[in-house]
């Protein structure tokens, strides 16, 4: 049986647009995701007794994340996720200025990104796919950009979310999804302590104190970045890792995430070359929320690339064609 789809009104965005909420289901899987910045507000899958359960942080309305915007909770996030350097970069000589928003520097595509648009929904075997255009200039980004983000759910109850776009100048372009998962569920208490975590990367990109990459890569190896043994999720970590496995534009290991308790496993894998991951040790009131409630998982380009020439490129220029995919595959143990 193929995805059932259902879509309904659910409110308005900030400006009046109306948002339309599409549900998903398939394999065990259901999905909810939101016409309002692309937001995924809720998987529910099976735990090892088979009784479904949310495994994301989501909120009830648009206007809520809209209200909440600080933790991108489930967002479609882009122009550029993630940070540039002095909202700045430039790009066959010429210097573009960003929107700042994370100190002076750009942070996940500046203070109007793409998770806070109203994107425009069609029905697409096994699922949905949101399109917008992205204006030359928008939050200060050179070109114009016509974006499709399409989800859907395979046999197994996987989530595919495959990111294309094409633009008439060159640009930096990287998409992601920012959903933080909870695999007990969203009311359970922290993810941190409580999960497991398996990447798929002998490397990372040192930051600064501001997140900011200082050059280069380093082995994970002996520091607590390494995860390439499945290993309690700590506290404590903002930062991007370098996925190992092959650079031919195929889908890579990125990462498994188990919870114990409820027996439910969650299995990463993306085109991408690097993720994000996200302890979300900053949350705190109004965001409804505590410290580490979820883990947010980014398959990304590297931060601040466009600033970065050793870091694989995240340039799109005219002609060519943006291609991203993640897939977040569900089972129990
Ligand atoms: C990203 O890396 C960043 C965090 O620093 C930020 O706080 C969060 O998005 C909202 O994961």
């Amino acid at each position: 049986m193929d995805t059932t789809l259902s879509r309904e009104a659910a409110g308005t965005a900030p400006g009046g647009r109306p948002v339309e909420r599409w549900t998903l289901e398939r394999g065990g899987t259901r999905v909810r995701l939101l016409t309002y910045g692309g937001i995924v507000q809720s998987v529910e899958v099976p735990d090892r007794s088979g009784a479904r359960g949310d495994v994301v942080l989501g909120l009830g309305s648009a206007a809520e994340y809209a209200a909440c915007r600080g933790p991108y909770l489930g967002a479609l996030v882009g122009r550029y996720a993630n940070r540039i350097a002095g909202a700045s970069f430039t790009l066959d000589g010429t210097l573009y200025a960003l929107v700042p928003g994370d100190g002076p520097n750009c942070l996940h595509g500046g203070a109007e990104g793409f998770d806070r648009r109203v994107w425009r929904a069609e029905r697409v075997p096994g699922g949905v796919r949101l399109t917008r255009v992205s204006p030359a200039g928008e939050q200060g980004f050179p070109g114009r950009l016509a974006v499709s983000a399409t989800y859907t759910l395979d046999a197994a109850g996987a989530l595919a979310i495959a990111y294309e776009a094409a633009a008439d100048a060159p640009t930096p372009v990287s998409l992601t999804n920012h959903t933080y998962w909870n695999l007990n569920g969203a009311a359970s208490g922290p993810a941190v302590g409580s999960h497991e975590l398996r990447l798929g990367a002998s490397r990372m990109t040192p930051v600064d104190a501001a997140g900011i990459p200082k050059g280069g890569t380093a082995p994970v190896a002996g520091t607590r970045h390494d995860f390439r043994a499945a290993r309690v999720l700590d506290a404590g970590h903002d930062h991007n890792f370098a996925l190992d496995g092959g650079a031919d534009g195929g889908e890579r290991f990125a990462a498994e995430l188990y919870a114990p308790a409820s027996g439910r496993v969650l299995t990463i894998r993306t085109t991408e070359p690097g993720i994000q991951v996200f302890t979300a040790d900053s949350f705190a009131p109004p965001v409804p929320f505590g410290p580490g409630a979820g883990v947010a998982l980014e398959t990304q380009a590297f931060p601040d690339a466009p600033n970065r020439p050793e870091f694989p490129s995240a340039v799109l220029r005219p002609g060519e064609r943006y291609t991203s995919r993640t897939t977040y595959a569900f089972s129990v143990r």
